[in-house]
């Protein structure tokens, strides 16, 4: 596409040197524009795209997984292509692969009365439960959702074995020749279950997710996979594309001045927390939803129009955070993948713990096991999400390391069990992203995506297009609260603005390859 001079000469800011970001300057000046500039406000590039060690071992702190790895997702082809990934994710197997967002790990199963479960016991439970999911997404298409929030829902669809499909229906049957016990059991991993996908969408609790909009969220065929040599060497790869010198690292913005005033011609400016002022034709936000929330009546000069306020509202951002825990061996069987604890306590479908501060921990629905053995040792990872997690992060790691050594003991009966080493993440502190990632909360829309992704001025205001755009995982249609969204968000701004350039003059943006 031929870029009218003008275009490549105009100065663009870019605000934050995640994924996003980085993705959005690597476009801009591959299209041969000349003046990008990003201003980042920590010591590094890659936002929540962060690896870390324990010992001698790589950790991810912030995203794990390449979710739906195959040849429609960008971030796969990248990593295919810089030589990232292991033989086995490249496989045409691993990519056709459809788990639909949750891969078919082999479980290990233990209750809160250190008792093992059996897989075949808590199957039925977890059954109803991945069908119940597959139902809540279908309204976003279907419409006339019967409650406001995925949890209403399949707390009351577990309850009252109401409006069931004929496979619940037949699950449902087989719970009630059951004995007392094995239903409560069920019901305790039902709980379980919501815990976990609290975690999966970085929430405090299922009641905060809007069943109208759950299904816009789209999965890509190909099973999970992850980075042997960490997450970040994406982000270095894709760094050494850039010209040296092009990121201002540790440059906090502090308010963007915008103007939505027909006639005015003055270019944007973009203050700094040291001061500095920065002019911009165009300016490329990509902060996290978290950080908008937090910061939106400062951010920007003028306010921000009124929908997209509400929308940064109304859309959720919460906390999912992980603690890494090492072992001298293992307790757990050599083939799990991943372990479930179950409260016998929890017949009652609770994902959230009433009191926080004493009993946090019982958030924390279990753990994956770091694969493989030879690469990790005896690594664990904890998932713990909502404000119990937040309340975790305030405690000083000792406490955190007690409180994990006496909750495996107690689940596996054994008094003995003493981690290594214990390492936790800390999102919602962090003071540039404060939690993990976006969900649509209750109320919620596709409009509130689109009203996140437009850039300012809104429609109507010409004179000066373009002057303020936005990235970030949080505005990706269906992609949201993922690393490829966060990428094709980067690249649809910067499309926006080679687009508004050619010669052929301003052209649709290409919609992102679903
Ligand atoms: C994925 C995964 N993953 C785990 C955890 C976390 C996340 N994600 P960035 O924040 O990166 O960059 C913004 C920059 O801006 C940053 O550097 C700031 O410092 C800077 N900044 C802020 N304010 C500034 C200012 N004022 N001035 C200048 N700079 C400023 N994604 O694909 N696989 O396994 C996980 C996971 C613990 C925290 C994840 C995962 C999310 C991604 O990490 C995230 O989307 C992108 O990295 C964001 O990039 P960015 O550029 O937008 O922002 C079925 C169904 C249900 C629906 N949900 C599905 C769940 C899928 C999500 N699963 C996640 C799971 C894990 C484990």
């Amino acid at each position: 596409m031929a870029l009218r001079r003008k275009g490549l000469d105009s100065q663009v800011v870019v605000i934050g040197c995640g994924i996003s970001g980085v993705a959005a300057a690597q476009r801009l000046v591959k299209h041969g524009f000349r003046n990008v500039r990003v201003l980042e406000a920590t010591g590094r590039s890659g936002g929540r795209i962060k690896t870390g060690s324990l010992g001698d071992k790589i950790i991810e702190i912030g995203a794990n997984w390449i979710h739906g790895p195959s040849e429609d997702n960008p971030v796969f082809c990248l990593s295919r292509q810089y030589g990232l990934l292991e033989p086995a994710a490249l496989t045409a197997e691993n990519q056709a692969m459809d788990i639909k967002g949750h891969p078919p790990w082999v479980p290990g199963w233990f209750s809160s009365s250190g008792k093992k479960l059996r897989a075949e016991d808590t199957y039925p439970a977890v059954s109803m439960f991945a069908e119940l999911l597959d139902e809540s997404a279908e309204f976003h298409s279907r419409g006339g959702e019967p409650r406001a929030s995925v949890g209403d829902f399949i707390r009351a669809e577990v309850r009252t074995n109401c409006k069931l499909s004929e496979a619940l229906k037949r699950v449902a049957e087989e719970w009630k020749d059951e004995e007392a016990s094995t239903r409560a059991m069920r019901l305790c991993v039902v709980s379980n279950m919501l815990k976990v996908e609290c975690c999966v969408n970085g929430t405090h609790t299922m009641d905060q997710v809007g069943l109208g909009a759950f299904g816009l969220y789209r999965t890509l065929p190909g099973l999970d996979c992850t980075f042997p040599g960490g997450y970040e060497g994406l982000i270095q790869n894709l760094m050494s594309e850039l010209p040296q010198g092009l990121v201002a690292y540790r440059q906090p913005v502090s308010c963007i001045h915008w103007s939505d005033t027909e006639g005015d011609n003055e270019p944007v400016v973009v203050e700094c927390e040291d001061g500095q002022k920065i002019t911009a034709d165009h300016v490329v936000v990509t902060v996290p939803l978290g950080y908008l929330k937090k910061h939106r009546a400062k951010l920007f000069r003028p306010p921000l129009p009124l929908h997209k306020l509400h929308s940064i509202q109304r859309m959720g951002f919460g906390t999912n955070n992980k603690i890494f825990v090492e072992f001298d061996s293992p307790w757990w069987d050599m083939d799990c993948e991943v372990i479930y604890l179950v409260w016998e306590d929890e017949e009652n479908l609770v994902d959230q713990v009433a009191d926080i501060k004493r009993s946090w921990i019982k958030k924390l629905f279990g753990f994956t096991v770091l694969k493989p053995a030879e690469r990790y040792g005896h690594v664990l990872c904890g998932w713990i999400a909502g404000r119990e997690a937040e309340h975790m992060e305030t405690l000083p790691e000792q406490e955190v390391a007690q409180s994990i050594a006496q909750l495996i003991r107690r689940f596996t009966g054994n008094p003995t069990i003493t981690p290594r080493k214990v390492l936790r993440s800390q999102w919602f502190h962090d003071p540039w992203t404060c939690g993990s990632y976006t969900y649509p909360a209750r109320g919620c829309s596709a409009q509130d995506l689109n009203n996140l992704m437009e850039p300012l001025p809104s429609k109507g205001t010409q004179s000066r297009p373009l002057q303020v755009l936005f990235a970030g995982e949080a505005t990706h249609p269906c992609y949201y609260s993922t690393v490829h969204g966060a990428l094709l968000s980067g690249w649809r701004e910067a499309d926006r603005l080679i687009s508004h350039y050619s010669s052929s003059g301003p052209a649709e943006i290409p919609r992102p390859k679903l």
